[in-house]
């Protein structure tokens, strides 16, 4: 069910006043356009992202609590957050914070009781906002009580829970890798078999093929729901099918597995089960972690007719500069085809997601930004009008709304990530890179970049914890913080909030046609989005120069929308160019 609300405007209206012109005139200029067609609350939602760990502790153990999250739901509320996505909160021996479950009906011990679960909900759901948790349901935990079972004996009735072959030719039953190194096969003592585990060896692949698991799945799926969750993000659902026969990868494909991985048979069967089954006997909304899938295949997830997901994340803007733990260069052009061919594969009947980083990635200001002191906060707030301007559901990762920047890593001691101790294992151990090769690429593409805890404020660890925070705070948390920034109007975190406020408030930037109207221009990103008769301009300079930027012949400015405090002067209406500061980033409207 749709229906339009607003929020604080009375208040939104007293600090625009207070700013400069340029933040004000959104409040005043955006009239109420009718509710488009295909309208669906999470299509306008924003959702934010946190990694439980690492976001708030409130008893002093250095992690992160569910007591956390409910202390920070005003702070959160007030930045414009419709819908939570909470990574992993089950009990988990933490092989991969959490990625790998025990009890899938259990909370995490560290991160609180079921009790605390509860509030936290009931706490969400009073300030009008939705929670949607991790589904972890390719693999579990080796310490689940199904892999107990399974590994006790060939006959035991939980030995086709998971995935489990005779060796061949004295080694694993095929090459296949696992992604956090070494072979996807491990040898199991009790009966000689080798078990499948396409992450780590203690993150056993739940076996599909057997309608018992998908049950236990879909009966989670419903315990959960019916407590009051609206949806899940999925864990690399595209792998839960596995190939026919489970032959060897080709010598091409060894260092991409997550395209055949992601290229089962079944699993738009599994998937279509899954939603006649559970999802659409309630009002859940649902986000695949698409791994592997290409653009061709993507509207297979998400074409609404097929009744399977709502949407997916696409890798093709995180991963562009990436070939596994490797940083290659990128450049804007790229950029800007990767969003035009993700806004083409949603197609009519599918909806796409916007996001820059997750808890697998690095910062999104390091990463595309300019995280020097100079640029960095005006930097931030460019790729923040840029990801919540594109038409899909902006999925916005924890302290990204202040603009945090990835770790000064020194050496291989500073790394928490499971992924990195295989890496080291395969590639440096093994003497196939130099140490300081692999370092000096790992600091700007590891995982751990996002994992530092949040930085509340200027007191001892950030504010995150008065104990010892399971994985360092990054030392730059005194210039960078909650506290200091929702005191000042200018910063990243109140840029944030006003193009969370305008996006809700103007349909065309959520449901609008998307167009390129430069694609190969290198320093400046300029789109427009369109509904019915409303159109506005997106101009995002990537660089540190002033460039000037002329306007496609017909395209009037009529109104500057937002800009990110980056404009020298206003724009003429009618202007026939725009002279843009470095990273600059306003929203006109047409
Ligand atoms: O982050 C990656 C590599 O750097 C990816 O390979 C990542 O592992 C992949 O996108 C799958 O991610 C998800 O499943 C993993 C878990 O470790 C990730 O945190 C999770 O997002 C296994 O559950
Ligand atoms: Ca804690």
């Amino acid at each position: 069910m749709f229906r339009r609300k607003f929020f604080g405007i009375t208040a939104m209206a007293a600090v625009a006043l207070s700013l400069a012109p340029l933040y004000g005139s959104a409040y005043a200029a955006t009239p109420q356009a009718p509710i488009p067609p295909g309208a669906a609350w999470w299509k306008e939602a924003v959702v934010y992202q946190v990694y439980p760990r690492s976001f708030n502790d409130t008893n002093g153990d250095g992690i992160g609590d569910l007591n956390g999250i409910t202390a920070k739901l005003d702070y959160l509320k007030t930045l414009g957050v419709d819908v939570i996505w909470l990574s992993p909160h089950f009990d988990s021996p933490n092989a991969d914070n959490g990625y790998d479950i025990r009890d899938y009906r259990k909370v995490m011990a560290e991160f609180g009781s079921m009790d605390d679960f509860d509030r936290m909900l009931a706490e969400m759901k009073k300030r009008g906002m939705r929670l949607i948790i991790d589904l972890v349901v390719n693999h579990s935990s080796d310490e689940h009580q199904w892999f107990v079972e399974s590994r006790k004996s060939k006959d035991n009735p939980y030995r086709d829970y998971y995935i489990w072959r005779d060796g061949k030719d004295g080694g694993a039953p095929n090459n296949y890798p696992s992604f956090f190194g070494g072979s996807a096969w491990e040898k199991d003592e009790a009966t000689g078999q080798y078990y499948l585990h396409y992450f780590a060896r203690k993150q056993p692949d739940l076996n599909w093929e057997n309608p018992k698991v998908r049950n236990e799945v879909y009966d989670t799926m419903r315990f959960w729901l019916d407590k009051g969750v609206s949806g899940f993000r999925m864990d690399v659902i595209p792998f839960i099918s596995k190939q026919n026969g489970l032959s060897d990868l080709p010598a091409d494909k060894l260092a991409h597995p997550e395209f055949v991985y992601a290229n089962g048979p079944r699993v738009h069967d599994y998937l279509q089960e899954m939603n006649r089954e559970v999802l659409s006997r309630y009002d859940t909304m649902t986000v695949g972690e698409a791994f592997g899938v290409t653009f061709e295949q993507a509207p297979l997830f998400t074409d609404a007719r097929r009744k399977e997901l709502n949407m997916i994340f696409h890798f093709d803007i995180v991963r562009l500069d990436r070939d596994g733990w490797r940083k290659k260069d990128w450049t804007l052009p790229q950029l800007k085809a990767a969003y035009a061919q993700i806004d083409r594969t949603g197609g009519t009947h599918g909806w796409n997601t916007s996001f820059l980083t997750n808890h697998d990635n690095p910062r999104s200001v390091s990463h595309f930004g300019d995280d020097s002191p100079e640029w960095r906060a005006v930097s931030a707030k460019a790729l923040a009008t840029m990801m919540l301007t594109q038409r899909g559901t902006p999925f916005l990762y924890q302290g990204d709304e202040l603009g945090m920047t990835n770790y000064p890593f020194r050496g291989i001691e500073d790394y928490n990530d499971v992924e990195v101790k295989g890496q080291w294992h395969d590639f440096v151990e093994s003497g196939k890179v130099p140490a300081e090769e692999y370092l000096s690429h790992l600091r700007q593409t590891s995982r751990d970049n996002a994992r530092t805890p949040m930085q509340w404020s200027a007191a001892p660890n950030g504010g995150f914890t008065s104990g010892k925070p399971w994985l360092a705070v990054n030392p730059n948390y005194t210039r960078i913080n909650a506290a200091s920034q929702v005191e000042d109007a200018g910063s990243v975190y109140h840029h944030y909030r006003r193009l969370m406020e305008v996006r809700r408030q103007t349909p065309a930037l959520i449901h609008g046609e998307f167009r390129d109207l430069d694609p190969a221009n290198p320093k400046v990103f300029a789109y427009t989005r369109t509904l019915d008769d409303k159109r506005y301009l997106v101009l995002i300079n990537f660089t540190r120069e002033t460039v000037v930027y002329g306007l496609p012949e017909g395209l009037k400015i009529a109104a500057t929308v937002l800009d990110n405090g980056a404009a020298q002067q206003p724009v003429q209406p009618g202007a026939a160019s725009v002279s843009l500061q470095p990273w600059q980033a306003t929203i006109y409207e047409l």
